[in-house]
C-alpha cells in the first residue's frame, strides 16, 4: 500500500482509540475486578495430598490428572456460599468500576447453562444459573459487565492445537461453529455485557483460522452495538496474534501486558487503549489453597501499579480466585477494603484519568482527568528531604499544589524555569497520596 503497510484482508476493524459512548466508559473505569471461578477453585492446587506451586487453573495439566477424573469434579461443584450482591458490593467497595468474569476457563467448564454442553453449570448438583445472578447483581451495583472466555478448550473432543490432518479440519470446522454459538449465547442470554476478554488463542489452530476471528469479530459487534473486544481474539492473515502484519493494533484494547507494566516513561503506549491485568501472588489466577509459596503483592505494590496505568492511559485489571465455595479468601478481602479506602480519597486522580503529557518522575505519576482537566500527582517516593522535585515543560509553573483528602495547600519553591520544589510536611508517609496541582502559563 502508498502507507508502505502491507495489505490484509483481516486486519484491525478500525485504526486508532474508538470515540463512541462504550469505549469512552471503558476508559473512564479505569479500575477493574478479574474474577477466576471454575472447578479449578475446588481443589485449589492441591491433589492427592500433593500441593502444585503452579497456576492453580492448570493443575489439570501439572499434576497429571486425566480428564475422566477432573471432569467428575463437575459432580463437587455446588459454589452454595455465593451470593451475588455481597460480591457485586465487595467490588464496588474496592472502588472497582467493571468486572470481568471467567465463563469458560482452559479446562472447558461452563459457569452458565449452555445448549452446546453438558459441561456446564446445570449439571453440577448447584444447578441455578449463577452467572445470572452475578450479571445482574454487578450490574445493578453500576459496575459493568465484561466475560472472559477461554477459546481454548481441554473437555470439547473437537478442539485441536494443530490442525495436521483432514480430519482435524473437519473437528476444528465444528469447534470453530461451537465457540461462535456460544458467544452469541452468552450475549443473549446476558443483555447487560459490555464486552469480551478472549484467551486461549495462541495456538497455530487458531493462528490459521485469521478469517474466522475476523468475521467473529464483526458478528458479535452485529449483535451488541458498542461490544468491546480485547486484543486477544484476533490472528491476522499471517497468523500475527494481538498486533497485525504492520504492527497495528487488533481488538478495541491491547491485552498482552499479563502480571507486568509497560515502562513508566514509555509514551507510546498512549497511543492505544490498553489494560494492564495482575495477580495478588505471583502466578494464581484461579484459588490456591497455599499463597505463602510466593511474594503476596501488598496494597501499597498494587495501588502504584494502579496509579502507573492510569498514568500511561491504560486500565488495571485486579484478580480475585473465590474457592469452591464462592467464598473469597481473607487476603483478598482485606486488600479489597484496603484499596477501596484509598480511592475514597483519591479517585479523582484515577477514575476519568489518563496520561497528562507530561514526563514522569521519581516521586510517582502524573494523571490529568480528562473532564476537568485538573493534573494531580499520585506520589509514592517521599525523598528524605521532604521536597518533591517537579518539572513541568518551559511555558508552565506550579501555581498551586493541594493535598487531595486534607486539601492542605503546600508550600512552593521554584527554583529553575521550569522545576519547582513541592514542600511537604515532614512526618512519616505510610501510603500514596495525591496533589492537585494548579497550572499557569508563564509569561
Ligand atoms: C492466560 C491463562 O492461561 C491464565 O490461566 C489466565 O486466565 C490469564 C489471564 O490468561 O495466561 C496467559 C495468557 C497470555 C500470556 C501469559 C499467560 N502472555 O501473553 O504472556
Amino acid at each position: 500500500l502508498a502507507n508502505g503497510k502491507i495489505k490484509l484482508d483481516y486486519g484491525p476493524l478500525y485504526h486508532g482509540k474508538r470515540q463512541d459512548p462504550a469505549m469512552k466508559k471503558w476508559r473512564e473505569n479505569r479500575f477493574g475486578q478479574f474474577i477466576h471461578w471454575g472447578l479449578y477453585s475446588i481443589p485449589g492446587g492441591v491433589w492427592e495430598g500433593k500441593t502444585y506451586g503452579y497456576a492453580a487453573e492448570f493443575l489439570k495439566a501439572s499434576a497429571g490428572i486425566s480428564t475422566e477424573r477432573w471432569n467428575g469434579l463437575k459432580d463437587e461443584f455446588n459454589p452454595t456460599e455465593f451470593n451475588g450482591k455481597e460480591w457485586a458490593s465487595m467490588a464496588k467497595a474496592m472502588g472497582a468500576k467493571y468486572v470481568c468474569l471467567t465463563t469458560k476457563h482452559h479446562e472447558g467448564f461452563c459457569l452458565w447453562p449452555s445448549k452446546y454442553t453438558e459441561f456446564d453449570i446445570e449439571n453440577t448438583p448447584y444447578q441455578k444459573d449463577l452467572m445470572k445472578e452475578f450479571v445482574d447483581a454487578y450490574s445493578e451495583a453500576g459496575i459493568d459487565v465484561y466475560l472472559y472466555y477461554s477459546v481454548l478448550d481441554w473437555y470439547h473432543p473437537d478442539w485441536r492445537t494443530k490442525l495436521k490432518t483432514m480430519d482435524d479440519v473437519e473437528a476444528f470446522e465444528r469447534f470453530k461453529t461451537f465457540t461462535q454459538n456460544q458467544l452469541v449465547e452468552l450475549l443473549e442470554r446476558y443483555p447487560q455485557v459490555k464486552g469480551l476478554w478472549f484467551d486461549g488463542t495462541w495456538d497455530q489452530c487458531w493462528k490459521d483460522n485469521g478469517k474466522f476471528s475476523y468475521e467473529l469479530e464483526v458478528l458479535l459487534k452485529e449483535k451488541r452495538p458498542g461490544l468491546i473486544v480485547n486484543s486477544r481474539l484476533r490472528a491476522d492473515d499471517f497468523g500475527k496474534r494481538h498486533r497485525d502484519s504492520n504492527g497495528d493494533l487488533m481488538g478495541d484494547f491491547e491485552s498482552g501486558y499479563e502480571r507486568r507494566l509497560p515502562d513508566p516513561r514509555d509514551t507510546s503506549v498512549t497511543k492505544n487503549d490498553w489494560e494492564c491485568c495482575m495477580t495478588i501472588p505471583e502466578n494464581q489466577w484461579g484459588y490456591h489453597k497455599d499463597w505463602t509459596l510466593t511474594h503476596q503483592k501488598n496494597t501499597n505494590e498494587l495501588l502504584e501499579m494502579l496509579a502507573q496505568c492510569s498514568s500511561q492511559g491504560g486500565n488495571f485489571l485486579l484478580n480475585f480466585g473465590p474457592n469452591g465455595k464462592g467464598v473469597f479468601r481473607a487476603e483478598e478481602k482485606r486488600i479489597a477494603r484496603e484499596i477501596g479506602e484509598w480511592m475514597k480519597t483519591n479517585s479523582a486522580a484515577i477514575y476519568g484519568s489518563d496520561y497528562a503529557g507530561l514526563k514522569k518522575q521519581d516521586w510517582g505519576y502524573f494523571t490529568k482527568n480528562t473532564k476537568s482537566g485538573e493534573v494531580y500527582m499520585i506520589v509514592f517516593n517521599v525523598p528524605i528531604s521532604y521536597q518533591l522535585r517537579v518539572e513541568l515543560p518551559k511555558h508552565q509553573t506550579i501555581s498551586k499544589a493541594n493535598m487531595v483528602g486534607i486539601g492542605q495547600e503546600l508550600q512552593l519553591e521554584k527554583f529553575d524555569s521550569n522545576e519547582t520544589f513541592v514542600l511537604l510536611p515532614p512526618k512519616s508517609y505510610t501510603s500514596p497520596f495525591v496533589i492537585r496541582l494548579e497550572l499557569k502559563a508563564n509569561k
